[in-house]
């Protein structure tokens, strides 16, 4: 008896496991589309999937803190927010399918953005393997500080609305600085402080790691999510490859004419 219940117990165990590897499984994460914030200016958070077969629907609330963050609203005029999000070309496959894309504010009250987002019709799911970006949601920061956002009733949808089952969901903590600029260099006077540890390093020409990019430019390249030529972030103490936005080639030391003269 006791023999057959283990027998019937590993038999089960096994089936578990070829189910769990039988199931499609996928990765949803979200990313800012800059290395950090400033207060006031909106951004976009990307969510970014991998990894799943025949998705056909997306649904889940973005929980985030209303004293840190706000939804950036599409139609200010009136009292409901009109979450402003711009859809990739994922479920829509390059714009040939009939896609639905609903968000709003849960209770039409700060701190939860409900998303739904699903193709349309007798269609197939679609395929993902490398990371693509689904959804642009955009969003204001309103203090500095760190601040978490974070997913809840999240769920993938495949062709046979089944859930796709063992799919991460990853949020996200973003750096927010004070737009405050008591120097009037145009660079945050936190991210100056965070970076070089005051105010004065860095001024509205200055290039501390001399590539060719002023302090300025590099913050302005950071903020705007622009990768160097390399493709590498940009970094104000480390030297990026030349190229690129705002980018000045140094000019070469010119000997004077007189040096020359005195030596012909
Ligand atoms: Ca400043
Ligand atoms: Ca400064
Ligand atoms: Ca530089
Ligand atoms: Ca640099």
């Amino acid at each position: 008896m006791k023999q057959s219940l283990i027998i019937c117990f590993n038999l089960f165990i096994l089936n578990t496991l070829i189910t769990v590897s039988a199931v499609s499984a996928g990765t949803v994460s979200l990313e800012s589309n800059t290395p950090f914030v400033i207060t006031n200016h909106p951004f976009s958070l990307e969510l970014i999937i991998e990894d799943t077969a025949d998705l056909y629907g997306i649904a889940f609330d973005l929980v985030y803190d209303d004293a840190s963050l706000q939804v950036q609203d599409n139609d200010p005029g009136t009292a409901e927010v009109e979450p402003q999000i711009t859809e990739g070309t994922v479920l829509n496959s390059n714009n040939t399918a009939t896609t639905f894309l609903r968000a709003a504010l849960k209770d039409k009250t700060p701190g939860t953005l409900v998303y739904g987002h699903t193709r349309s019709g007798d269609l197939s799911g679609v395929n993902i393997s490398a990371p693509v970006t689904t959804a642009r949601l955009f969003l204001v920061p309103l203090i500095s500080g760190t601040t978490m956002l974070s997913v809840a009733e999240e769920t993938l949808k495949d062709s046979e609305v089944n859930t796709i089952l063992d799919t991460v969901w990853n949020g996200i903590a973003l750096t927010v600085y004070s737009e405050l600029d008591s120097d009037g260099d145009g660079m945050s006077d936190e991210w100056e402080i965070a970076v070089f540890g005051d105010t004065q390093t860095a001024e509205a020409t200055s290039d501390y790691d001399s590539d060719g990019y002023s302090d300025y430019q590099e913050y302005l390249n950071m903020l705007n999510g622009e990768k160097d030529p390399s493709g590498n972030t940009y970094d104000p103490e480390a030297k990026n490859a030349p190229g690129g936005s705002g980018y000045v080639k140094n000019t070469p030391n010119i000997v004077p004419i007189y040096l020359l003269l005195l030596f012909d």
